[in-house]
């Protein structure tokens, strides 16, 4: 299953979500901020990866083209980290472009209202439909995909980042409170595609740390975020295999010794013993990432 499949088919969304084939009714507000769109626009003829065949499970080839990212959240200034961190250069290049958009501007009350008493009662508020059909509406296009962070959603993997990674428009729906009317869900997949997905089995007061997670995830795979775009940016889910252990200079620290093969220069016997410590960690901690017969005696 490559992702390339999932883009063409577009049948990755979960059910109950589709795309709108043509005529969109509501207007598109591309953020034509001139640079970024122009890259944009250069990309569109891109052929898009292919899955590189490597004896790896899904091992993707090197991604290509611009993704843009639009936040709907109550808290825009949560998204601040975003200047500073990894993503902030490939933002400035025009490689991921990300638009922050809050919530209560698709209001019209004095009070800027977004929440509003659960029907059939229950603690807590849950956030009204309108404002968000409205930033919907000012956002969304049939090739955009909807995101919404939520502790009912599916799991976030790897594979769902590599996906997203090759989408052009991802938004991401941060809702707060006990959630987004669910109406609101359903309103945007009959527009696009749609994903509620959670981060994992914890719960968070909110979406905008689970975006902003996925925002990383996906943004370290887009084409030249990373300083060099050929490295295997994938790292310990590469192989499906936690990450064996790294060591620097020193070769002994405070009474503890580097492994010695690591300093052997043997580098089938290096590579050898980095497989082996990913299999033992794997099997220690993780033993749900090996297949069922590797279980089967395992004690712990
Ligand atoms: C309100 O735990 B979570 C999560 C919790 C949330 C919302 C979204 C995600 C919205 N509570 O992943």
């Amino acid at each position: 299953m490559s992702c390339g499949e999932h883009r063409a088919s577009g049948s990755s969304a979960p059910a109950g979500s589709s795309k709108l084939g043509t005529g969109c009714a509501h207007s598109p507000l591309w953020r034509t901020t001139g640079r970024a769109s122009a890259t944009l626009a250069a990309q569109r003829g891109a052929p898009s990866s292919a899955t590189v065949d490597s004896g790896c499970e899904q091992r993707p080839a090197p991604y290509a083209g611009v993704v843009r990212i639009d936040i709907v959240t109550i808290f825009p200034e949560f998204f601040g980290v975003l200047d500073i961190s990894l993503l902030g250069k490939a933002r400035e290049r025009g490689i991921l472009e990300v638009n922050v958009r809050d919530l209560r501007d698709f209001t019209h009350d004095k009070h800027r209202t977004v929440d509003d008493t659960p029907y059939g009662g229950g603690a807590g508020m849950v956030m009204r439909p309108e404002p968000w059909g409205e930033a919907l509406d000012a956002m969304v296009s049939p090739t955009s995909t909807v995101i919404f962070p939520s502790a009912a959603g599916m799991p976030f993997t790897q594979s769902l980042a590599r996906e997203f990674a090759e989408h052009d428009h991802l938004i991401f729906g941060c809702g707060r409170y006990e959630g987004i009317d669910q109406r609101v869900v359903e309103y945007a997949a009959s527009v696009t595609s749609v994903y509620e997905v959670s981060l994992g089995d914890y719960v968070l007061n909110g979406g905008e740390v689970a975006a902003m997670a996925m925002i990383e995830a996906v943004g370290r795979l887009v084409d030249g975020v990373m300083g060099n775009p050929l490295s295997a940016v994938e790292e310990s889910h590469s192989n499906g295999l936690l990450e064996y252990p790294s060591y620097t200079k020193p070769a002994e620290w405070r009474g503890r010794e580097v492994p010695a093969v690591l300093l052997s220069g043997n580098h089938a016997a290096i590579a050898e013993w980095r497989i082996t410590q990913q299999l033992a960690r794997t099997r220690r901690v993780r033993p749900d990432l090996l297949p069922p017969e590797s279980n089967a005696n395992s004690v712990s």
